[in-house]
Formats: structure tokens, C-alpha cells, sequence
């Protein structure tokens, strides 16, 4: 199985996040994905990864996702920051535009680089560093590498099932709108990819979500088409907070093409494995020609910021279960923060898928 990944990933680390009030070691770091490649490169098992670092396709794939004015504010930010005076640790939201504020969805009212950071941004957990827009987009070009290198090898015959391919990549991007920074995400990797696809190949795309998280920033971007199908499971009430209600099913041409399953947090390994079939079923009755996984390990038992109860034996069968599908399926890092695991998870999904 390829594994595609770039050091430039590494370029985004702050020190420091807010975690229910208290300042805390940043959850979403660099280590992450360290962890996980020397993992996956020590796996005795009969399956070989290999490693390829990406390639810089540019950045047309994600100006077909991302505002222009969003992509340039995160390109920017830091600088316009420091030439502002501001801490050279980087640059957090000071406050929000709500809807009942005058500056809400005016433009003009983010005047200043501290303004713009709460416009183009709806939580604390997306400081912008001096290399972060650096890593954000090297995170987009290896989901994009690894998009193009499993459409290329899907036409190659392979005797043990789909075939897959792993963007190993940070920082993740489910929770990125169109225009919207927020929980640890800037460039939303997997809406990039699944559009991307669409207009190489014009055949259809699922993305199953089973990141602990409501991927809010997909099913925004997707919520009024028909293809992409949007099917998440996640923890629920929980973060993002508001978004992942069952009732959110698409609208216009997008109506039933967004599919929402809330798990209480004492979701375990059975009650997930019964949720995660039903969803194959629609993604089977959907017809999809690929699959695109927003693949987090954070519903592990001990995950720090995370509520479910799931064990790592788990993570085979769930690999085993998106095999079940068929389609080429191309694997895309969100979240996972339990560091002594991670590598172990991540590669349970995997073993399962090409086991
Ligand atoms: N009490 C991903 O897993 N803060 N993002 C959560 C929890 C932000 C998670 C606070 C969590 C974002 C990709
Ligand atoms: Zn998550």
C-alpha cells in the first residue's frame, strides 16, 4: 500500500491550545504523524507499505474548494501580524463576529490582521505560525498525490481486494469550510480530494467520516450536491457542537446525500461496528466508484479529547469493514491524539482494509 507523506507537514506547531479553559500542550502536533510512519515501516505483517513523498500539484485544487480571499488571509496572516506588532508565537482570534453584530459578514469590519483572524476563523485551535500556511498546504498536496496515484493504480488489476492509498498528512481539514479555519484545520484535505476526483474521472465519490468528530466543514461544502455523499459518524453533543444532528440530510440537489449518525459517548466496539454497517449499506446503495476516508482514531478509548470507548482490536474490523465496500479507497488523516496508540489504530485500519 503506498503511503504518501511530506516533511513540510511538520511546519505547523504551536505550542499551546485552550482546552476547556486551561492552556494545554498542543494536541495536534507534529509527532502525530512520526509516530505513525515508523509504525507503519516496522509492521511485521505481509502487507508492504511504501513511502513516497508528495508531489506540488499547485494550487488550483484548492481554489476549487477554498474563497480566494481565505486562501490568501492564511497565506498572509502571520506576516501582516508581525508587521502589526504581534507575538511572534503567532496569531489567535480575539473575537468573533456573531449575527447580530454590525461587522457580520462584512468584510470590511476585519480591517486589521487580530480581526481578520476571528472573521476567517470560528475557534482557538488554529493558531497561524509562521510556517502554518507552509504545512496546511503541503497537507493538501499529499492528499492530492495520493488522489492521483490511487486513480492511476485503480485500473491495475489486484488480486486482494480494492485498492487503497494512505495520504499521511497533517494538519487534518474536516472541520475547514470554504472560507472557515477551525478545530486544527486550515485546507479541508479530503472536500480538496473528492473534488478533484469528480472532475478528473466525473464518477462518484463517498466519503465516509468516522473521525471522532462531525466533519462540519465537509457536509458544508458538499451539503447542496448530490456527489459527493457526505456519511458521517461521531460523537454527539460534543465538538464541533453545531453540526452533525441526523436531521442534517442536504438540501436542494444535495437533499438525502448528507447522512448524520450521533453516537452518545459510551459508544463502544459493538454499538460503533452496528452504526458503521448501516452506513455501508448507504454508501453500497449510493454506487459510489471511490471511497474517500476521513480516517481519525480519536473515538479510542483514551483518547484526551475525545468521548468514546473503543478498543484498538476494533480498528481491524472497521478496516475490514471498508474493504467490504470495493471501491479504490483513499485513506486521509484527520484526527487521533492518543500518542502511544495512534500508530497502532491508524494501522489496524489499514491491516484490516488489506487484509
Ligand atoms: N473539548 C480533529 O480531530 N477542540 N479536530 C476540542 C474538546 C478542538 C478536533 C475541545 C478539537 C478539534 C480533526
Ligand atoms: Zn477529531
Amino acid at each position: 500500500m503506498k503511503v504518501i507523506y511530506s516533511e513540510e507537514c511538520a511546519k505547523h506547531a504551536p505550542k499551546y491550545e485552550i482546552l476547556s479553559g486551561n492552556l494545554v500542550d498542543y494536541f495536534e502536533s507534529p509527532v502525530r504523524i512520526e509516530i505513525i510512519k515508523s509504525h507503519l515501516q516496522s509492521f511485521s505483517s505481509s502487507h508492504n507499505y511504501t513511502f513516497h513523498e508528495s508531489t506540488d500539484y499547485g494550487i488550483d485544487a484548492i481554489l476549487a474548494v477554498h474563497d480566494s480571499d481565505f486562501v490568501q488571509y492564511l497565506k498572509t496572516a502571520y506576516d501582516e501580524w508581525c508587521q502589526e506588532g504581534g507575538d511572534k508565537n503567532g496569531i489567535l482570534p480575539e473575537a468573533f463576529p456573531h449575527k447580530n453584530m454590525p461587522s457580520f459578514g462584512r468584510n470590511s469590519g476585519a480591517a486589521t490582521a487580530i480581526a481578520k483572524a476571528g472573521h476567517y476563523c470560528y475557534d482557538l485551535s488554529c493558531c497561524i505560525m509562521g510556517g502554518t500556511w507552509l504545512a496546511a498546504y503541503a497537507s493538501a498536496q499529499v492528499t492530492i498525490s495520493a488522489a492521483k496515484a490511487l486513480m492511476e493504480d485503480c485500473s491495475l488489476p489486484n488480486e486482494n481486494g480494492p485498492i487503497g492509498v494512505f495520504a499521511l498528512c497533517r494538519p487534518p481539514g474536516h472541520h475547514a469550510t470554504n472560507n472557515l479555519c477551525g478545530g486544527y484545520c486550515f485546507l479541508n484535505n479530503v472536500a480538496i480530494v473528492a473534488r478533484l476526483i469528480i472532475s478528473a474521472t466525473s464518477k462518484k465519490v463517498a466519503i465516509l467520516d468516522i473521525d471522532y468528530h462531525h466533519g462540519n466543514g465537509t457536509q458544508a461544502i458538499f451539503y447542496s450536491t448530490s456527489n459527493p455523499i457526505y456519511v458521517s459518524l461521531h460523537g454527539h453533543p460534543d465538538y464541533p457542537w453545531f453540526s452533525g444532528h441526523a436531521s442534517e440530510t442536504g438540501e436542494g440537489e444535495g437533499e438525502g446525500y448528507t447522512v448524520n449518525v450521533p453516537l452518545t459517548t459510551e459508544t463502544d466496539d459493538k454499538k460503533y461496528l452496528e452504526a458503521l454497517r448501516s452506513v455501508i449499506q448507504k454508501i453500497i446503495a449510493y454506487e459510489a466508484d471511490f471511497l474517500v476516508v476521513s480516517l481519525g482514531v480519536d473515538t479510542f478509548m483514551h483518547d484526551p479529547i475525545a468521548g468514546f470507548n473503543m478498543t484498538s482490536g476494533v480498528y481491524i474490523e472497521i478496516g475490514k469493514h471498508i474493504k467490504s465496500i470495493g471501491k479504490p479507497t483513499l485513506f486521509v488523516l484527520e484526527g487521533g491524539y492518543h500518542l502511544e496508540t495512534i500508530g497502532i489504530n491508524v494501522g489496524n485500519i489499514l491491516e484490516g482494509f488489506n487484509s
